[in-house]
């Protein structure tokens, strides 16, 4: 019997799923562009078993990826699991047998040593193969198009590192896919690698490098010449994990490092500039003039993750958990270790920020992101994992400096929003931004299209679903060119 946890982890707006199945076309409101032609994937953590530990946290689930399938102004709907090592070995024990988030020490001794991943944060393809990806692990590979799991890559004995990152980049001018992964060399390690995946999927270069700490590393930037690691002081230790506290504690003694990587050269060659304790997480995008490299990021003065509270017992502050997306300039050829400048470019309190993709590595002038709006009214229950509302989305163009948004209305919560190209070859943001919208009142979500520059105008067309997904973390689009052989 299914027993999940009465907690709010559980209940209300972050009850479990679990439901695997398809869907052929979906009901429409409006008019879904024709022209598009491709793929949007999502993932939401949803655990197969009732977790060992009532207080099991959001990011521990099971990896639940949704695909919808763009045809002719149609859409196909697919959830599946990711079937990671982990969810087979629980499917053939009836229950879990992986403990804590992040803590080995907390699991069944039948499983001592196995890979651990969920497969729960993003889902990108590349190489036409579907990448899942959890950061303590390595990349879990599906089919795009069946959601069928083929198992995890070590890239055919290539790769060294133990782990591959959540947030890969594609560079659009090699068609490589960037990535990075931390405890490379074990739990807790400082050591870190570099990979680069060339578009037939092959591991083209990896270079290792050591942290000055052990943190979460849950994003980085790339530029064109180089890959940018942004520390935040987001800590473990071993002394943690025997005690059984959360993985993580925030530690505000202890400094913001950014880390900047030559792409093509060798680890020597990198610098770490330094800045005092704040909280940044997702990377907006980077890119690099000559030696000096622009990072954007949200940024908040504090911890914005109360399930990983501070090391010293300080209460969670939700006004210093406000984050805003911020330019962090720093300079290769400079004597010091400061920043160069730091600039706020928004007063949205906003997260899971996107840019046109086409651009990632590359000067962008178009960004999407979250914001709670507080302001705005909300009659859902409580139970966000982390407490944060996200109910707007906005736009923000660069070159004119506009900012819009939209107000998903008092039931509704947006999940990351992702920028389609009106058509491969449109200019930069031109064209359609998909995000699913939980209805936490109704308990149905739907996929909304909007036109990506007049998001303001609200959804352009709306793909009904017959559920309410769980809260996702992030998604992005695939052109069919990138699917078939
Ligand atoms: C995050 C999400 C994770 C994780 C580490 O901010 C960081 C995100 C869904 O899992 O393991
Ligand atoms: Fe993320």
């Amino acid at each position: 019997m299914a027993n999940f946890p009465k907690t709010p982890g559980f209940t209300g707006t972050l009850r479990p799923v679990r439901f695997e199945g398809d869907l052929r076309d979906l009901e429409i409101e409006g008019e879904v562009p024709s022209q598009l032609n491709g793929t949007y994937h999502r993932v939401h953590p949803d655990a197969q078993y009732a977790p060992l530990f009532d207080n099991d946290q959001f990011f521990n689930g099971d990896g639940m990826v949704g695909l919808f399938h763009f045809r002719g102004g149609k859409i196909d709907f697919k959830l599946r699991f990711a079937r990671t090592d982990k969810w087979k070995l629980e499917r053939r024990a009836e229950r879990a047998l992986f403990g804590a988030y992040r803590n080995p020490l907390t699991d069944d001794a039948s499983v001592k040593g196995r890979i651990r991943g969920t497969a729960n944060t993003n889902v990108i393809v590349h190489a036409r193969q579907l990448f899942a990806l959890k950061e303590d692990s390595p990349a879990l590979l599906m089919d795009p198009l069946t959601l069928e799991t083929h198992g995890y890559t070590d890239f055919g004995g290539k790769m060294q590192g133990q782990t591959f990152c959540a947030h890969p980049k594609i560079d659009p001018v090699t068609g490589n896919m960037c990535a990075f992964g931390y405890a490379a060399k074990g739990l807790l390690t400082r050591d870190c690698h570099y990979m680069e995946v060339n578009p037939a999927g092959e591991l083209v270069l990896e270079t290792f490098f050591e942290a000055p700490y052990y943190c979460m590393m849950h994003d980085f930037g790339v530029t064109q010449d180089y890959a940018v690691f942004h520390l935040v002081p987001i800590v473990s230790s071993w002394e943690r994990l025997k005690a059984g506290l959360p993985h993580f504690g925030f530690d505000t003694s202890m400094p913001v490092y950014l880390g900047v990587l030559p792409r093509h050269g060798d680890a020597s060659a990198m610098r770490w500039f330094k800045a005092p304790t704040l909280f940044a997480s997702h990377v907006m995008n980077a890119f690099n003039d000559g030696t000096r490299v622009f990072f954007d990021t949200p940024v908040a003065k504090n911890n914005m993750f109360p399930f990983f509270p501070d090391v010293r017992g300080t209460p969670f502050n939700p006004i210093e958990a406000m984050s805003f997306l911020t330019r962090w300039t720093v300079d290769m050829a400079s004597p010091g270790d400061a920043f160069e400048k730091v600039e706020r470019l928004t007063d949205y309190f906003g997260e899971f920020p996107r840019i046109d993709d086409r651009y990632a590595t590359q000067p962008h002038h178009h960004g999407w992101l979250l914001v709670s709006d507080r302001d705005q009214p909300f009659d859902g229950p409580g139970g966000r994992a982390s407490g944060l509302i996200m109910n707007c989305i906005a736009h923000i163009d660069f070159t004119t400096g506009k900012q819009t948004t939209w107000w998903a209305g008092s039931q509704t919560i947006v999940q990351e929003p992702c920028f389609i190209p009106r058509t491969p070859n449109a200019a930069e943001g031109d064209g359609y931004l998909v995000a699913v919208l939980d209805n936490v009142v109704t308990n149905y979500s739907d996929l909304a299209i909007f036109d990506a520059r007049h998001i303001a105008d609200g959804p352009i067309a709306r793909a009904k679903l017959p559920l309410r997904l769980r809260p996702a973390l992030h998604g992005n689009w695939a052109d069919a060119s990138h699917l078939a052989a």
